[in-house]
């Protein structure tokens, strides 16, 4: 496959150059690419030395596959020139996720709906793929009706700047602010925009991106979303209200059997997932399991992912591997 890494020198980028590179992806010529900012530069890539080159170039040379985690804006500019071209192009922004021509995809949960015509992909939204990785078997099984998330998420999902932020703050030096405040030692209900509603753009992205995941408008998500000083990924309290009554033991199981998910759920040696521990992991990690015992039907549960990993590099590589299997490029 000729393979267009798109933001190559990004945060996400540099977790794709390793992802591509641990799961042997199929690459038989690679393109890197980024900002005329840093064309001309160097990236290492299995060894080999390879030129960062403008978004143009890329186009021109045809690649059968472009990942893209270059933001929204180069998003709507370019994939659609990529397209053209016959490229295929997984989306790691947020900028065709609500789009109705185009497919919103987990692999574990929808990625048969993909087909040769789809020329654009979107990945959804980090904190939301930690959060349909573990509803996807409950909801198959007990069937959701409303979902109630508070996130803690890792500076990391807003980028170099903000990592640099905290660091910062950690040593005591003075630096450049990616947040409104200080995020060390804080907490921040504030992650992306605040839109006219009241929530946050990140919240709303909660709210609408498992619908369309899961092809199903007849359950909620309720999102409170919040910036914690942690850098290894991000946490999410979800409370989860089903049609179904089930049973613990069998929801314990049923994560337990799902590619992707590892439980970590024991409170007599303190075993609960935690960011330090999913750092640099590619899988979701679910502990705290129980019931909520205030309403019927209904379960608490605390997932924990690296958001950087399956949030992003991960889940959009394991989607072009899923194209390239099915002979859909
Ligand atoms: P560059 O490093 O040249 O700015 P992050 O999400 O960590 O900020 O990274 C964003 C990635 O997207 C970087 O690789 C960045 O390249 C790239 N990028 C940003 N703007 C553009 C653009 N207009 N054209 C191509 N790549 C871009
Ligand atoms: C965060 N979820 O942690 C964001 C980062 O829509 O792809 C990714 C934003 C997006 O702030």
């Amino acid at each position: 496959m000729k393979v267009a890494v798109v933001g190559a020198t990004g945060m996400v980028g540099e977790v794709m150059l390793r992802v591509l590179e641990e799961r042997n992806f199929p690459v038989t010529e690679l393109l890197l690419v980024a900002s005329e900012r840093s064309v001309g530069k160097k990236l290492t890539y299995k060894n080999n030395e390879y030129t960062i080159i403008g978004l143009a170039d890329a186009v021109a040379a045809k690649p059968q596959i472009a990942i893209f985690s270059a933001g929204g804006d180069t998003s709507i500019e370019w994939a659609p020139k990529f397209a053209e071209v016959g490229t295929t192009v997984v989306d790691n922004s947020s900028a065709w996720r609500m789009d109705p021509t185009k497919k919103l995809v987990v692999p574990e949960i929808n990625a048969s709906e993909l087909t040769k015509e789809d020329k654009i992909i979107a990945n959804p939204n980090c904190s939301t793929i930690q959060m349909v990785m573990a509803l996807a078997p409950l909801h198959k099984e007990y069937k959701m009706k409303r979902v109630i998330v508070s996130t803690y998420q890792s500076v990391s999902g807003t980028g170099v700047k903000a990592v640099k932020q905290l660091e910062n703050e950690i040593a005591g030096i003075e630096g450049e602010m990616a947040y409104p405040y200080p995020i060390g030692r804080n907490a921040l209900p504030h992650c992306d925009v605040f839109m006219e509603n009241g929530y946050t753009k990140e919240e709303m992205k909660l709210a609408r991106e498992p619908q369309k995941i899961f092809n199903d408008k007849t359950f909620s998500v309720s999102a409170t979303a919040v910036r914690i000083p942690t850098a290894g990924g991000h946490s999410e309290s979800v409370n989860v209200e089903f049609e179904d009554d089930f049973n613990l033991a069998d929801v314990r199981k049923m994560l337990h059997e799902t590619p992707g998910v590892v439980v970590q759920d024991n409170t007599d040696t303190n075993t609960y997932p935690m960011p330090i521990y999913a750092h640099d992991k590619d899988d979701v990690f679910v502990g705290r399991i129980r019931r909520d015992e205030t309403q019927p039907n209904t379960l608490n549960m605390w997932v924990v992912s690296d958001n950087l990993r399956k949030g992003a590099a991960t889940n959009t590589i394991q989607i072009a591997e899923y194209l390239i299997e099915n002979d859909l490029v």
